[in-house]
């Protein structure tokens, strides 16, 4: 198996980068300046110029959720999502989702309010963003009232990196995940992972670590 890994730092491929390393499999890293224009051979594997991509046996692969799915799909070794047919499954899959089409469009129309829409409307869509992110914030609260360490219960899944990257992004906002006590605990437990510390290391992230 082969993957190449087109990453910027701290964006939304910090959780795919995240978990290649828990995996502990090989990979080749490759930094790209999302500030600067995208070379025709990136445009070429992914066609918005976003990250992450991930090359995988030869093939570009995009869009974070997917990645860590089909990571955890190629790597069950990893124990990183419960198995097909396991009573965990449908909530694993329904976080998920809820990440992924509830949190990550949210933050995105939040950073890029005035790019993605009209400049003039930015204010309003951040208003709504900021009013979806706060209530996905809530949810995952909730799901961690019976005390469970992760999201999904006892089992680290890519549930957690995901969230936890989501939630990073909120650092600077005005009630950051981090002001809901059960988060706070909870992003305290997933960024003490080695390989949490070990993806900042090498994507020079300084920030929201712990102590
Ligand atoms: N839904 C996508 C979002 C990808 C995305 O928006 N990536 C941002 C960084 S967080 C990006 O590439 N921005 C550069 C741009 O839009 O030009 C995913 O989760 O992979």
């Amino acid at each position: 198996m082969s993957y190449t890994l087109f990453y910027s730092p701290g964006t939304a491929s910090l959780a795919v980068h995240w978990m290649l390393i828990e995996l502990g499999v090989a990979f080749e890293a490759e930094a790209v300046d999302i500030k600067a224009e995208r070379s025709a051979s990136y445009l070429a594997l992914n066609p918005w110029g976003r990250v992450p991509t991930l090359v995988v046996d030869g093939a570009p692969v995009s869009e974070s959720a997917a990645l860590l799915m089909l990571l955890a799909e190629r790597h069950p070794e990893g124990g990183f999502a419960p198995v097909i047919g396991s009573p965990e499954r449908a909530a694993w899959m329904e976080t998920m989702l809820l990440l992924a089409n509830g949190l990550s469009p949210a933050m995105r129309d939040w950073f890029y309010a005035d790019k993605d829409g009209e400049p003039a409307g930015a204010d309003a869509v951040q208003a709504l963003a900021r009013r979806r992110i706060e209530g996905v914030f809530q949810r995952l609260d909730d799901m961690l009232a019976d005390g469970r360490p992760y999201l999904l219960g006892e089992a680290v899944t890519t549930a957690d990196f995901l969230a936890t990257m989501l939630m990073r992004w909120s650092r600077n906002m005005a009630r950051p995940a981090t002001s809901w006590p059960r988060l706070e605990a909870y992003v305290t437990r997933t960024r003490a992972r080695p390989a949490f510390v070990e993806v900042c290391r090498r994507e020079g992230l300084t920030d929201w670590l712990n102590g």
